[in-house]
């Protein structure tokens, strides 16, 4: 459960945030395995309620399950089979995002995205079947210093499966059973905060092997990144789920964004990891910001950074890209004013594709953060310097840093003043093309340029005035 069954010289997954399941297959063929991504976060396969007491259907209906059929906005079973399929022969795995902790919120009589019907309010959902027996008696989370109230009351009012019934545990293992059978690589598990570890290890511990047909070597087991939101201060602590499997480390996702908008140094990322608190990076998966704390839900507040603080985002992200700490995750999104906003859609609520620019870049309302270059040229980065740790780590004792990772490559940042050093950057003598302002192109630089000299040591300019405060060159990308 903790092996993320990236391919050799692939690494990173990107969140496609509500994305349709054929566009996810189109995808990973035309642009994830050109450019290295090892997989992609799905949003969740299960049928959801159809929110209908909005001015539009919100993206969070997708965390209310009505039963475990394989039907959402993002398609059908089918759809669903082919895209892991495609995306698996290209290399890229396939995450599911696992809604197990609770069903729908109390909705009355409501319908499913694949016409299921269930009557919430006496916790009826005839699709799977759970019947009230199946639920926790009904009490509000309301005291994260209490374990059993934040592990056996309702999260925002959603019912609150009883995992420790081994019925319903039954239930979500046939399903996450199912998924594995179909070729997914692993499981987001929505909520791992709000159940109880135990009841988790009887599920993980059912799930079944791999789907060898899908590359997968045999014995291998899926894996597991548990959502476990603990910044400090509260009852249940993410290590009581680091023997399970990884956690996302959400300590992680704040104090970058913090240090990055500039309320904390550069040079006091000399020590980032567990010298910050964090849980081991062999059982961190982590991220700059996800699909909730970039819109204010979840945790963090204003310290996250997200693509409407371009310039610091993308620092951030070439920092975690970098930096060898962790399973790396990037959020791609849709553009949203309102925090409650859904993804874009036609009158009849389907979800649009997005379109690809000639640039590589979305419209259509996606942003699609996994093709801006600087971006996924950092995935090319962390994809040349596999292996390595850092070395001749530099800084201004302020806001200017650089490193080396091996002698396979080197990145500098500035996020105050102009950076102009002549520093080590650990790499053989030669022409090397900056990634963030450009590529390599047909034996050119498209953007800067750095020359390494016989001692490694080359002169970087780096100005506050750049697009980009942040310079990255590699072995991958030499003239
Ligand atoms: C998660 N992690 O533990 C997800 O990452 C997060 O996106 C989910 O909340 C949450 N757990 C439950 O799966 C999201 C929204 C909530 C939304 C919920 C259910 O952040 O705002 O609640 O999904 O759709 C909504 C309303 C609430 C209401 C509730 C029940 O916003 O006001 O009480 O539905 O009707
Ligand atoms: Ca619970």
């Amino acid at each position: 459960q903790w092996d993320n069954h990236w391919q050799a010289g692939r690494s990173t997954i990107v969140h496609l945030f509500e994305w349709k399941w054929d566009d996810i297959a189109d995808e990973c063929e035309r642009f994830l395995a050109p450019k290295g991504y090892a997989g992609v976060q799905i949003s969740p396969p299960s049928e959801n309620v159809i929110v209908t007491d909005q001015a539009y259907r919100p993206w969070w209906e997708r965390y209310q399950p009505i039963s475990y059929n394989l039907v959402t906005r993002s398609g059908n079973e089918e759809q669903f089979i082919n895209m892991v399929r495609r995306c698996n022969n290209v290399g890229v795995r396939i995450y599911a995002d696992a809604v197990i902790n609770h069903m729908t919120g109390d909705r009355g009589d409501a319908v499913g995205t694949g016409s299921s019907t269930a009557a919430t309010s006496s916790e009826e959902y005839p699709a799977v079947p759970y019947h009230a027996e199946h639920f926790h008696p009904s009490c509000s989370v309301n005291n994260y210093n209490d374990a059993n109230n934040v592990r056996n009351c309702e999260l925002s009012g959603l019912k609150d499966l009883d995992q420790s019934n081994s019925y319903v545990a039954g239930k979500i293992i046939d399903y996450m059973n199912k998924l594995i059978s179909y070729g997914v690589a692993g499981f987001r598990i929505d909520a791992a905060k709000h159940m109880t570890p135990s009841d988790l290890k009887v599920i993980y511990d059912s799930l079944n092997d791999l789907n060898t047909e899908y590359g997968f070597p045999a014995n291998s087991k899926p894996f597991i990144y548990q959502e476990v939101i603990d910044l400090g201060g509260e009852a249940v602590k993410s290590t009581e789920y680091t023997d399970l499997g990884n956690v996302i480390e959400f300590k992680y996702s704040s104090n970058i964004g913090r240090v990055f908008r500039g309320n904390d140094k550069l040079t006091s990322l000399s020590n980032w990891g567990t010298g910050w608190g964090f849980i081991d990076g062999l059982n961190a998966l982590v991220f700059v910001d996800n699909h909730d704390n970039q819109r204010g839900h979840g945790a963090g507040g204003a310290e996250i950074l997200t693509y409407k603080v371009p310039k610091q985002y993308k620092m951030a992200i070439a920092f975690m890209l970098a930096h060898p700490f962790g399973s790396t995750q990037v959020m791609s999104s849709f553009d949203f004013e309102n925090s409650d906003a859904g993804p874009p859609h036609d009158d009849n609520g389907n979800i649009l594709s997005p379109s690809i620019n000639a640039d590589d870049t979305c419209g259509n309302g996606w942003i699609c953060e996994h093709r801006w270059r600087q971006i996924y040229n950092m995935v090319g980065f962390k994809n040349a310097v596999e292996g390595t740790e850092v070395q001749e780590w530099w800084s201004d004792g302020n806001q200017q840093i650089s490193f080396c990772r091996g002698n396979a490559g080197f990145v500098a940042f500035t996020n105050e003043g102009d950076l102009r050093n002549t520093l080590q950057t650990c790499l053989p003598s030669g022409v090397y093309c900056d990634v963030i302002s450009g590529k390599l192109d047909n034996g050119a630089c498209t953007g800067k340029s750095v020359t390494v000299g016989s001692d490694g040591t080359a002169h970087i300019e780096l100005l506050s005035s750049e697009d980009d405060g942040v310079l990255a060159i590699h072995i991958n990308a030499k003239q």
